[in-house]
């Protein structure tokens, strides 16, 4: 069911500074800059390498305020790993196959996630302490 890793997501206090960083010390280059209002997080994507179905990445996430999921995860742990996100072809089948085995879903539909694509998440209660999120992204032009 998993393609690959597509991203792993990291919180961060400055999201300029982490980029900087990142770019300095991994030589990777940011692909995508978006704010998501929704998921409250200004985020970067910066490319890793090609896989099955897509892309891996590592995303940079700045909350957009304290009472989100972000700023929360930044004043209870501090900066660091803040979840892992795997590709799938099918979200919607994805979803119904893991929620079916008792995982509970975070969303009960696909929502818009960074670079086009359609996210969903995983209780990390379930998921041995990982915040899990599934990754369909959209159709590569042909
Ligand atoms: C919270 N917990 C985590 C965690 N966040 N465990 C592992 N990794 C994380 N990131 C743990 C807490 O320590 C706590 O455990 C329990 O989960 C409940 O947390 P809480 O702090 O009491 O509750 P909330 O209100 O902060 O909710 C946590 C929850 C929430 C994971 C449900 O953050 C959520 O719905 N996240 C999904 C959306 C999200 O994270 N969006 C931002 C990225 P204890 O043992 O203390 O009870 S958006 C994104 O990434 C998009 C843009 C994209 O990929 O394209």
């Amino acid at each position: 069911m998993l393609l690959r890793i597509d991203h792993v997501g990291i919180a961060c206090e400055n999201l300029d500074e982490k980029i900087a960083y990142y770019e300095a010390t991994f030589g990777v280059t940011v692909v995508s800059r978006e704010v998501n209002e929704e998921q409250g997080v200004k985020e970067a994507m910066l490319h890793v390498a090609d896989g099955e179905g897509g892309g891996s990445y590592i995303q940079l996430l700045e909350p957009l305020g304290p009472d989100t999921p972000v700023g929360k995860f930044l004043a209870k742990r501090g900066e660091g790993l803040h979840h892992i996100a795997y590709g799938v072809r099918d979200i919607t089948a994805a979803m119904e196959q893991i929620g079916g085995s008792g995982v509970r879903l975070l969303d009960e539909r696909p929502r818009h996630g960074a670079m086009g694509t359609s996210i969903a998440f995983l209780h990390p209660k379930d998921v041995g302490g990982v915040l899990t999120e599934l990754v369909e992204s959209p159709p590569r032009p042909s």
